[in-house]
């Protein structure tokens, strides 16, 4: 079994992408068993009239160019066409108690998910359960609750548009906002800080952008590993000879060096190219201070009478530069250098290279937004980009690279737990019910009503809900309080067996498969991180009769939970189309029509106001907004404290375990390493390879610890160390969030090693 391989630690000196991404590809075509299938459906993968990839956000190019999927994209698909099935017998066989004792790569490796099943706890296994059972116990529970608001509705962004929109619609007939999401554990310092600074919380940028960009820098994303089809436009623009800028504690292999996959000559000669000009090897958290002192060497050089700032834009769409520019020009570069970590000299060349261009990119995922203040530190990007008046023009604007490939669409079609009262108001018209209108819970919320008691039901439209929170321990206990959970899953994972007294998986039809229905063919919609909707049509047959698509689970849910319902669940089970109107009647400004411009296979983009220099602000402008200091975490005085950044590794996607390999960071058979600065291990008297435990510095009574690591010297700034997501979760406290977001600070945990 691959997990009884000896670890291997060898640096990776190799570009990114090239033979090795190739070869990746291939591998694990052939480890799913699934390569003529496989290969078939990526012959269908992005391309119009076919499906969209399951991996990432990011956009696809004009895809009639060449086939449009990456490394990762690959594995997507492979693991979701996997030849491998989780059927009754394997429940048979294993007792819930057994499978908790395997590893999340094992659970993830024994493939689909076949028919509902539901726990029985006299034998600890799960047991076959016709869906019908299925959704009256769903019913049962949720009609007994004394309050709606006892039961937690979470989604996980593959979920396409249809689905999504009419879960938020039962779960508002039924009574509740409580819509935690995996957003609110991602991008939502996005989708909370951007609305007040610019008037929404999505990102401003498409993909012609990046042809037009006079530079473009990439913060905190590991672009090859987490959004690969964006190394395109990275590789374009560097032979545009453009600088690209990129921010990371951590020197990822793509973003320096780089050989494109679908580049034959560059494959066929062992080519590479360069991919950042200036790579920034910031300290966790120091971004702020990075942001800051470019500012403070734009407002100097103004002051000494250069044209930098873009007075036009400033004086007649922004508020509140004279606040910023104080407070800014208030820090000394002593400070900015020992927050940032990076030299006056750097800080600089980073602040010359965005006065020079005239239209700058800037891109930002997790190392941004994980922050105890994400949404503030997302505000000041806007900052920054607003001083030359980065927004509205070809090739400028900010562009959050979001996770899950329909996580910016959920939100878009309602999964919001605190959603407008003007959104309310349209979804009473089109539907005929009262909405509740007090706002519900996120995903932290959801946690403290579990541990609270108050929770009663919780339903997993996707995702992996427990393993991907904080503080492990914790959430599982507040998990195994309530009385329902279900999971609806293509896999079988760890959310399935940390599980209520009654518990339900619930297996679904998944993106790359086809969704036949009474009437014929449907197709679903997905919107990727640069807001194009466009359809998504699936060319493969679900591993099994009895799956289910997503929106007839929401249809068979909400017929069973609501008798007296005036909705036409039954109707949307069969035509997806009448869901799409329904769509159009509550979105007018942005979905009108969409039936009709949904047939256009290429889709369409979805209005983004500030594209036009529009500022659905309260006071209807652009707002320069401040976030006074240099740190984006509580301070901690301790000199032992090292800041731990739980990252992804180069083979997993979220919780799901592709391998144990880490190829570009050089580890092989191994999730328990934590990345140091070889100077931090000697200043603590450990040995190469030293095996600790690390544990969290709170003081809170509880203790956190993780054992069984192992220290890999890797170029990391000093203070700061790095490790894998989720099996470091377990560190993190749940009452470490950004308070305007509630997004947990998974980039900059307070620990400490002990060794073992
Ligand atoms: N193959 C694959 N693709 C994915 C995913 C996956 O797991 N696998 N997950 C999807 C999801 S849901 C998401 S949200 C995205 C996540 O994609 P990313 O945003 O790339 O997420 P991470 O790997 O968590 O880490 C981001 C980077 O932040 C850096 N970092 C850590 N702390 C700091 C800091 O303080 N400042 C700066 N500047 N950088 C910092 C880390 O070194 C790392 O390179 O990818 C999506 N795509
Ligand atoms: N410490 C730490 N914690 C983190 C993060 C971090 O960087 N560090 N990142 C956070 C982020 S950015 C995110 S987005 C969350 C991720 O949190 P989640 O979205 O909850 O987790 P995933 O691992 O993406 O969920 C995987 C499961 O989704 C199910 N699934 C896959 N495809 C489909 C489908 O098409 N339909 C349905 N119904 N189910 C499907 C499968 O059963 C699979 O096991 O984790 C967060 N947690
Ligand atoms: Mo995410």
């Amino acid at each position: 079994m691959a997990e009884k391989k000896i670890p291997l630690y060898k640096p990776y000196d190799q570009p990114a992408g090239g033979w090795g991404a190739a070869a990746a590809t291939a591998k694990v075509l052939l480890e799913q068993s699934v390569v003529t299938k496989g290969s078939r459906a990526l012959l269908a993968m992005n391309q119009h009239g076919g499906f969209k990839c399951p991996s990432c956000a990011f956009p696809d190019a004009d895809c009639t160019k060449k086939l449009e999927f990456c490394e990762n994209g690959v594995k997507a698909l492979a693991f979701e066409a996997t030849k491998f099935r989780v059927d009754r017998e394997f429940f048979a066989t294993h007792s819930v108690s057994k499978l908790m004792e395997q590893s999340d790569y094992w659970l993830e490796m024994q493939g689909r998910l076949t028919e509902p099943m539901r726990y029985d706890a006299q034998s600890d296994h799960y047991v076959p359960c016709s869906w019908n059972d299925a959704f009256e116990l769903i019913g049962k529970h949720l009609r007994e609750l004394s309050s709606p608001h006892h039961a937690e509705f979470y989604t996980s962004g593959r979920t396409p548009n249809e689905a999504a929109f009419l879960y938020s619609i039962f779960v508002r007939e039924f009574g509740t906002n409580n819509f935690p999401d995996c957003s609110n554990m991602c991008h939502e310092p996005t989708s909370r800080g951007l609305p007040p600074s610019i008037g929404i919380g999505k990102g401003t940028v498409v993909l012609e952008d990046f042809e037009h960009a006079d530079a473009i820098f990439v913060i905190g994303q590991n672009t090859g590993t987490n959004s690969p089809r964006m190394m395109t436009n990275l590789v374009e623009a560097r032979r545009r000879g453009i600088p690209i800028v990129a921010v990371n504690p951590m020197p990822e292999r793509a973003l320096i060096k780089f050989t494109e996959p679908q580049d034959f000559l560059q494959m066929a000669t062992f080519g590479s190219m360069a991919i950042s000009s200036e790579f920034v090897h910031i300290k966790i958290g120091g971004d702020l201070a990075l942001i800051k002192g470019m500012m403070k060497v734009i407002f100097e050089r103004q002051a000494m009478g250069e044209k930098i700032l873009d007075e036009a834009f400033i004086a007649e769409h922004t508020v509140g530069i004279d606040a910023i520019r104080e407070e800014v020009m208030s820090h000394d570069w002593k400070d900015l250098v020992r927050v940032s970590g990076i030299s006056e000299a750097q800080i600089r060349k980073c602040a010359e290279i965005y006065i020079q261009s005239r239209a700058t990119v800037i891109c930002y995922g997790m190392g941004i937004t994980q922050h105890q203040e994400g949404s503030r530190l997302v505000q000041q990007i806007a900052n920054l980009l607003f001083l030359k008046g980065n927004f509205g023009r070809p090739g400028a604007g900010i562009s959050p690279i979001r996770g899950h490939s329909n996580v910016q669409g959920d939100r878009t079609v309602g999964i919001d737990e605190k959603p407008s009262q003007a959104y309310l108001d349209r979804v009473r018209d089109a539907f005929g019910f009262e909405p509740p209108r007090e706002h519900g819970h996120h995903t932290l919320e959801t946690i403290e009503a579990m541990m609270a008691g108050t929770a009663k039901v919780f339903i997993g439209m996707g995702g992996n809900f427990v393993r991907a929170v904080p503080d492990t321990e914790r959430s599982y206990d507040a998990m195994r309080k309530l009385d329902l959970t279900v999971g609806i899953a293509t896999k079988l994972n760890r959310g399935h067996l940390v599980h209520g007294r009654e518990a339900l998986i619930l297996p679904v039809v998944s993106r790359s498969e086809r969704i036949i229905t009474a009437l014929g063919e449907q197709f679903v919609t997905i919107e990727d991180s640069m807001s194009n909707v466009s359809p998504s049509r699936g060319v493969l047959n679900a591993p099994s009769e009895h799956c289910m698509p997503e929106v007839e689970i929401v249809c068979q849910m909400a017929m069973a939970t609501l008798p007296d319902s005036n909705t036409p669940w039954e109707s949307y089970i069969d035509n997806y189309d009448l869901i799409r109107d329904k769509i159009a009647q509550v979105y007018p400004e942005i979905y009108s029509n969409f039936s009709e411009r949904i047939q256009d296979i290429r889709g369409f983009h979805l209005d983004v106001p500030p594209r036009r220099r529009v500022w659905n602000t309260p006071n209807g402008k652009a707002n320069f907004l401040l976030l006074p200091g240099l740190e984006v975490n509580d301070v901690v005085d301790d000199p032992t404290m090292l800041r731990l950044a739980t990252v992804r590794s180069h083979d997993q996607f979220n919780t799901t375990i592709y391998s144990n390999n880490d190829r570009y960071r050089g580890v092989y058979n191994d999730r328990m390493v934590l990345f140091m600065n070889a100077e931090d291990r000697i200043a603590r008297g450990l040995d190469p390879q030293a095996k600790v435990a690390l544990e969290t510095i709170s003081d809170d009574g509880i203790k956190r610890r993780v054992d069984g690591l192992t220290i890999l010297d890797y170029p990391m700034p000093r203070g700061a160390v790095a490790g894998y997501y989720p099996e470091l979760n377990p560190l993190l406290p749940l009452e470490y969030y950004d308070k305007i977001s509630g997004t947990p600070a998974a980039k900059s945990i307070p620990v400490r090693t002990i060794a073992l």
